[in-house]
């Protein structure tokens, strides 16, 4: 019998800066219900989906700045949203910003299963922008202020009767976080983003964020014999035009279903788990044809050293 897995990919809209966590909440609470009567199993919403995109502004302070910040997971605002799950059968995966009890600070997602129970977190490993404050862009990118780099690498975890890993935003763009999850045998990669359609130290890219956004995931499924699943949060927030264009992707690197809206949006697809095998056990079959002695450089090197 084919093994299957429903997920939803549950694009955002934009987040004011001054919009509650109650709101929010009750917009993620209405597309899980989508998610239910449309017959997913899992639902997957974006990176940061509690909040604004805030490391759009600088602050001395980063203190002065905890309110986006979530110390506890679930915490009284977000337990309606695992009650929801538990309830209505519907597992989740929410990024959202962590502060932990010594004061680390993570750009995280916790995986919820069905009965509302957490699965696991991963915290961004690749931190794009800058620490420092450059007020000539029109807008900046200071997840390098607000997060550290994680140190987890990159885990999966057997759930939803799959192999399932997640990563974040910019952890995309690089095709060492796909081989990571794909040489422990992953079979869904989920993936929130928050990309401005402005990338101020090159605008040449601007037009370009479309194409990127799909290459890099479609490469990254391919290439492991995965499914991922996009999701955007997308729209104008905060004067910032954000990409949208979520999608889910099959193993063959084919999009099966896209985002059409820049606003809150379900897609869905029924991942045929099976279809990873036609990949992993021919063109891809890691322990036949991978050569890991040729590649010593990716993890004995970081920059270029040019010959
Ligand atoms: N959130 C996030 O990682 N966004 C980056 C923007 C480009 S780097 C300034 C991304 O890779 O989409």
């Amino acid at each position: 019998m084919t093994r299957t897995l429903h997920v939803g990919a549950a694009q955002l809209g934009p987040i004011a800066r001054d919009e509650p966590r109650s709101t929010v909440v009750a917009r993620l609470m209405a597309l899980l219900r989508q998610g239910a009567d449309a017959g997913c199993e899992l639902v997957v919403f974006p990176e940061l989906a509690l909040t604004t995109f805030f490391p759009r502004w600088f602050t001395a302070d980063l203190a002065g700045h905890d309110h986006y910040y979530e110390t506890e997971m679930p915490g009284p605002e977000t337990q309606p949203l695992f009650d929801l799950a538990r309830e209505l059968r519907v597992g989740f995966a929410l990024g959202y910003a962590e502060l932990t009890p010594d004061g680390h600070r993570y750009n995280t997602t916790v995986l919820v299963e069905r009965d509302g129970s957490i699965v696991g977190h991963f915290r961004k490993v690749h931190i794009p922008g800058h620490e420092d404050d450059e007020p000539w862009r029109p807008f900046q990118h200071l997840e390098r202020r607000y997060f550290e780099e994680s140190d987890e690498g990159f885990g999966v975890w057997r759930c939803f009767d799959s192999i399932v890993g997640m990563a974040t935003c910019n952890d995309r763009r690089w095709p060492e976080t796909y081989r990571e999850m794909g040489l422990q045998g992953v079979e869904m990669i989920l993936i929130g983003y928050n990309t401005p359609i402005h990338y101020a130290p090159d605008p040449g890219q601007n037009a370009l964020q479309g194409f990127h956004n799909h290459l890099c995931m479609q490469a990254g499924a391919y290439q492991n014999g995965t499914w991922v699943v996009g999701v955007a949060k997308g729209g104008t927030e905060e004067g910032v035009e954000s990409l949208a264009q979520s999608a889910i992707i099959a193993p063959s690197g084919q999009i099966v279903a896209q985002a059409v809206t820049t606003g809150d949006e379900l897609i869905t697809a029924v991942a045929d788990l099976d279809w990873c095998r036609h990949y992993k056990e021919t063109l891809f079959d890691f322990a036949r044809y991978r050569r890991p002695e040729a590649y010593r450089r990716i993890t004995d090197q970081k920059g270029v050293i040019e010959p």
